[in-house]
C-alpha cells in the first residue's frame, strides 16, 4: 500500500513537471487524500517495509533549471544554492558535479552539520542542523540566505504542508526563496548541461547522448545493489532482508571489479556520470559500511580495481575537496542510535587515496 502511493506520488509530482514556484508546489498526496493513512516517513530510519527490508521514499521537488532564459528556473549565475551535508552520498555526487564543472563560483554551498539533531522543541525529529557559527563545527556553515536552523526549516519555508523527510541535497532559488530540486540524480544533470555557459570547464560531458544507454543501465544496478545497497543491509531489521541485499551487493560489486579489469572507467576511456555515482559509495566502504551497514564479506581494499578505481577517482582536480571523512564517520556511527547505540566511531581504517593508483595502464 504505502509502495503504490510513493509512486503514484511521484508520478504526480513529475506531472508537475517544471511548474512555477510557490503557487505550484509539488503535489504531497498523503497529506491531500490519505489524512488517516500511514505518515510518510520523517527519516530513513522509518523507511520499512512489513518484511523488514528498507525501502527508500522518492523525493518531492522535482523543478528542473533550464538554459532557457524564460523558463521559470533560468541558469543564472548567482541564483541558486546548493544544501548538503559532506556526509551525505547523494548531496556528495551534486558537490563533485560542482567541483569537476567548475560551477562552485556561480552556484553557491553550505554543509550541514554531520550528526543528526533534535530539527525542533515541539517534537521528537531528528536531522540535519546548521551550527550557530562558522567556528562551531569545522566544513559546516550557518544557513546564508534563510538563518534557518535545520534542513527541515528550508523545506517548512519552501511547502508549508510538507510531510515527507527533510533530506539533502537541497538545491535553493534564492530570488524565489523556494526549493528547486532535492533529487540529487536529477540536479546532476542539471548541472552537466545547462549551465555551460557559465562553467569552468563547459566542454566535459559525463552523459554524453552516444553512452546514455549503457549509463543508465549501469545506474540501474549500481543505485540498486550498491549505492542504495548498502542501506538495505545497513537497515534491514530481519536476517532475509539482509542476506538478500548482501548477495546482490557483492554480486554487483564483483561485477564492477571485473568491468574495471577491462578498462579504465565503467564506459570506456573516459569518466562519465555513472563513475561519480560508483565512487560516492566506494569512497564511505571501508571507513563506514564495512562495519556500520555489517558490509563485510569483502572490503573494498580487497578488490584491487575497485580501490585503484576509487583513488583515481578522488584524484579527479576537485572531487577530494568534497570528501570530508570526518564528517561522513561522525554522520553515520553518530546519528544511527538503533544501530550504534553508543555513537562510538571507530579509528579506522584511514585509507589515504591521495596515494597512487594504478589506473593509468589502461590509457593510451
Ligand atoms: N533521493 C534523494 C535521497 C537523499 C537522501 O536520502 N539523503 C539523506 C542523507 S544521505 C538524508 O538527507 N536523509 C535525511 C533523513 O533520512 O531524515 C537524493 O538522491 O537526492
Amino acid at each position: 500500500m504505502s509502495l503504490s502511493i510513493c509512486k503514484l506520488q511521484t508520478f504526480l509530482n513529475s506531472a508537475v513537471g517544471v511548474g512555477g514556484a510557490k503557487q505550484q508546489r509539488p503535489f504531497c498526496l498523503l497529506q491531500l487524500s490519505f489524512k488517516h493513512a500511514i505518515p510518510m516517513a520523517r527519516s530513513a530510519l522509518d523507511e520499512m517495509s512489513a518484511t523488514g527490508a528498507f525501502v527508500r521514499t522518492p523525493s518531492t521537488f522535482r523543478n528542473l533549471i533550464s538554459r532557457d532564459p524564460n523558463s521559470p528556473f533560468p541558469a543564472e549565475a548567482g541564483r541558486y544554492h546548493l544544501y548538503i551535508s559532506y556526509a551525505c552520498p547523494w548531496a556528495s555526487r551534486c558537490l563533485a558535479y560542482l567541483m569537476i564543472k567548475g560551477l562552485d563560483k556561480c552556484i553557491s554551498f553550505t554543509s550541514v552539520k554531520p550528526k543528526w539533531e533534535r530539527t525542533k522543541e515541539t517534537d521528537e525529529h531528528m536531522g540535519w542542523v546548521f551550527p550557530a557559527s562558522s567556528s562551531e563545527e569545522a566544513g559546516a556553515d550557518p544557513d546564508p540566505f534563510n538563518g534557518a536552523k535545520s534542513a527541515r526549516e528550508l523545506y517548512e519555508i519552501a511547502s508549508t504542508n510538507y510531510s515527507g523527510k527533510y533530506t539533502v541535497p537541497v538545491l535553493w532559488d534564492k530570488k524565489l526563496n523556494t526549493i528547486v530540486n532535492n533529487e540529487s540524480s536529477e540536479i546532476i544533470r542539471m548541472l552537466n548541461t545547462e549551465f555551460n555557459h557559465l562553467a569552468e570547464n563547459p566542454e566535459l560531458d559525463l552523459y554524453p547522448s552516444h553512452l546514455q544507454d549503457q549509463i543508465n543501465e549501469i545506474n540501474g544496478w549500481i543505485y540498486d545493489d550498491i549505492n542504495n545497497g548498502v542501506y538495505k543491509c545497513g537497515f534491514a531489521k530481519k536476517q532475509e532482508p539482509y542476506n538478500e541485499a548482501v548477495k546482490k551487493l557483492y554480486e554487483a560489486l564483483d561485477k564492477a571489479e571485473e568491468i574495471l579489469n577491462k578498462q579504465r572507467y565503467l564506459c570506456g576511456g573516459t569518466v562519465t556520470e555513472a563513475d561519480v555515482r560508483l565512487f560516492v559509495t566506494l569512497i564511505r566502504f571501508d571507513e563506514v559500511y564495512a562495519v556500520h551497514f555489517k558490509c563485510n564479506k569483502k572490503l573494498l581494499r580487497e578488490y584491487p580495481n575497485l580501490f585503484n578505481y576509487t583513488k583515481d577517482i578522488f584524484q579527479i582536480p576537485g572531487v577530494s575537496s568534497t570528501v570530508n571523512m570526518e564528517h561522513i564517520k561522525k554522520h553515520y556511527y553518530g546519528s544511527h542510535p538503533s544501530i550504534n547505540p553508543f555513537g562510538i566511531i571507530p579509528q579506522g581504517p584511514d585509507i589515504d587515496y591521495s596515494s597512487p593508483h594504478d589506473r593509468a595502464r589502461f590509457s593510451k
